[in-house]
């Protein structure tokens, strides 16, 4: 069937005509989010037909025209939404039905104790992953590095990191998973690897080596800022060269657009996937395809995205073509399952990056529901969980029905989720299982991140020598001078990505059963959490709640492949719906706030099934409350 072309985007597009398009459908809403505006704002018909070019004349002399052309530019080169139906994702499949976990090998568990987690702790905790309802592991960066960013900066992609262990110990741990019916995914890291890499050793040292078009090696640089701080860019005297970062100085973005690399990578990816690794985790894939020519980064986006460039290379030309090249030359003979870490990209671009019809990725991460609208992780701030309830319900019925969600609250990037909500430590246990049904009985894919089953919390960081990661030591130093010590450690506590990088709470024993060593990462105040040991031993943990919720998703397909009801959508601190099939129907009823809620079924129900709390009232919700009923 022939696509008809839609008329390219430009001043003479009427907002609706900008939102029917799939980018600006995503980028009008974050913007939106951003300006703490409903979306329902657009869908008025009469401002949908108000045409750009008059907001351009009415914003003149606030917004260059660089802005326009490079938002027109974007939205240019995706025409069409996905056209996948709700039939096609029906079909069903492991990764629908399994339960994830993130593991950060170097906080999990320490065997030979050196205080740094290691493949060998990892291996003396699969019967607990198993035991808590634990399906596929994701294993963050186990590869060859110098550790500049914890293993996201790989120096070689077939050699394990000796801190962690050796090959044969990775061969025997996959070995392990596999005989205990589990599956594991590795982190590809392709976006970049590290400078001491031998490709790009060799890139420096040769011009006429092959390897120097594997990166971005060019006499000049753009204006593009790193993550990280400061610019995207390396200058190397000797070469008079300079080389494009977008993460730390030490991460060197690869060319993908050079058939050899890319010819390079599939390799690696069939070399692990015939060892048995079951699939991938794909770190900032979509940066992959960056803009020909690298050009500069328009000045308005810059300065409202916090870094400069972005628009050139988060949903870049050839990023499509790209995905479904590896896809098909390298998952696809292995049946791979793939999940891609894809910040900045909404439900549109998702549903044309993931849809089944695509042939890309199987599944994405979104980041847009871990920070309340208008802010930004740094921000200490307390999350109003009304605004997880929206994101849900917009995402359950406005791409669930055609894709899978990744369901999910922490990773290693993020402060602990239940400190966002409050620091009153008295609701943790509460906020943790409430929580933990959402994400358990909401249609999509769990994603545990280590110690989410614990009701993990923030540590309490006293000095800068207390952190470890190179995003918050290089932000510390980009304001420390403006903003002093004190307010930029308060900055930092309530963002850095060291909050989600705490070791394990194994037992009480000194460093938490971690390691018998000073663990490579120790505040002086540790997350006032109980251990495994102890939550084992209590009907009432958080623990022993996780592995009840986990087998109760595991014994009804309703849950994981059920239509879903919501009520009350507008009603607010309430969040209620239903999972329902043919068989069976379950009905959820959450207060999201602090304070009693009346309390009063919008279904018929059956039996109490779960709740966070030991005694109900029969007309109120306490703080934090959570219920799960059978219904009629
Ligand atoms: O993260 C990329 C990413 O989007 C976030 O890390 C975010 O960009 C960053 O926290 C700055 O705001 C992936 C990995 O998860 C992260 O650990 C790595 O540092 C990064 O890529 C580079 O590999
Ligand atoms: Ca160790």
């Amino acid at each position: 069937m022939t696509k008809i072309s839609k008329p390219q985007i430009g001043n003479h597009s009427t907002i609706k005509e900008i939102c029917s398009n799939p980018i600006g459908h995503d980028i009008v809403k974050k913007l939106l989010l951003q300006l703490k505006m409903q979306s329902k704002w657009i869908e008025n018909p009469i401002v949908g037909l108000i045409r750009i070019g008059l907001i351009r004349k009415i914003l003149r002399r606030k917004v260059d025209d660089g802005f326009f052309e490079a938002f027109f530019h974007l939205l240019n080169q995706e025409q069409n939404p996905y056209t996948g139906t709700r039939a096609e994702n029906r079909e069903k499949t492991w990764w629908k039905e399994a339960i994830f976990y993130q593991i950060y090998p170097r906080s999990f568990c320490d065997s030979n104790k050196d205080g740094i987690g290691d493949l060998g702790g990892v291996l003396e905790k699969l019967d607990y992953l198993k035991e808590l309802g634990v399906d596929v592991i994701w294993l963050s960066p186990v590869y060859d590095s110098p550790n500049d960013d914890n293993g996201y900066d790989i120096r070689d992609y077939f050699n394990i990191l000796s801190e962690f262990g050796t090959m044969e110990q990775f061969d025997c741990l996959l070995r392990a998973i596999h005989d205990k019916g589990m599956r594991l995914i590795m982190d590809l890291v392709v976006n970049h690897t590290s400078d001491e890499h031998p490709w790009f050793q060799m890139a420096l040292k040769d011009p006429q080596s092959k390897y120097r078009d594997y990166y971005f090696l060019r006499t000049e640089q753009n204006n593009w800022t790193s993550f990280f701080s400061g610019s995207a860019w390396n200058y190397y005297e000797e070469q008079k060269l300079y080389g494009l970062h977008l993460f730390s100085k030490k991460q060197m973005d690869l060319n993908w657009e050079n058939k050899e690399l890319r010819e390079d990578i599939k390799q690696m990816i069939r070399w692990w996937l015939a060892k048995g690794v079951d699939g991938f985790r794909m770190d900032v894939i979509n940066y992959i395809s960056k803009e020909e020519n690298l050009p500069d980064g328009d000045k308005t986006i810059g300065s409202l995205m916090g870094y400069y460039g972005i628009e050139k290379y988060f949903y870049g030309p050839k990023l499509h073509m790209y995905l479904q090249e590896i896809r098909k030359e390298a998952f696809e003979p292995f049946q791979a399952f793939s999940v891609g870490e894809m910040p900045g990209i909404g439900q549109e671009m998702g549903k044309l990056l993931t849809g089944k019809n695509r042939r890309e990725l199987d599944m994405f991460f979104s980041f847009d529901h871990l920070e309340n609208p208008g802010k930004v992780r740094f921000d200490d701030y307390s999350y109003d969980l009304n605004y997880l309830k929206e994101y849900l319900m917009d995402w359950n019925q406005n791409y669930s029905s055609v894709c899978q969600l990744s369901l999910f609250y922490n990773n290693h990037d993020n402060p602990r989720f239940i400190s966002k909500v409050t620091d009153d430590c008295s609701y943790h246990k509460l906020i943790a299982k409430l929580l933990a049904v959402i994400q358990f009985t909401q249609k999509g894919t769990p994603f545990i991140f280590q110690g989410d089953e614990l009701g993990m919390t923030n540590s309490k960081f006293q000095h800068i020598s207390d952190f470890r990661d190179i995003e918050s030591l290089n932000l510390y130093r980009e304001l420390v001078q403006e903003k002093g010590e004190g307010e930029v450690l308060r900055i930092l506590n309530a963002g850095s990505r060291d909050q989600g990088r705490g070791v394990m709470i194994w037992n009480e024993h000194k460093y938490a059963g971690f390691s018998e060593k000073q663990p490579w990462i120790w505040s002086q105040e540790q997350p006032v959490v109980a251990s495994v040991e102890e939550q084992k031993k209590d009907q009432n943990s958080v623990f022993v709640f996780y592995q009840d919720l986990l087998h109760f998703r595991k014994d009804n397909d309703t849950l994981i492949y059920g239509d879903t009801y919501f009520y009350g959508k507008h009603k607010k601190n309430i969040f209620a719906y239903r999972r329902a099939d043919q068989s069976q129907s379950f009905y959820i009823h959450c207060n999201l706030s602090k304070q009693e809620q009346i309390f009063k079924t919008y279904y018929p129900v059956k039996t109490l099934l779960f709740s966070n709390y030991e005694t109900l009232k029969a007309d109120r919700m306490k703080p934090y409350e959570v219920r799960v009923y059978d219904c009629e």
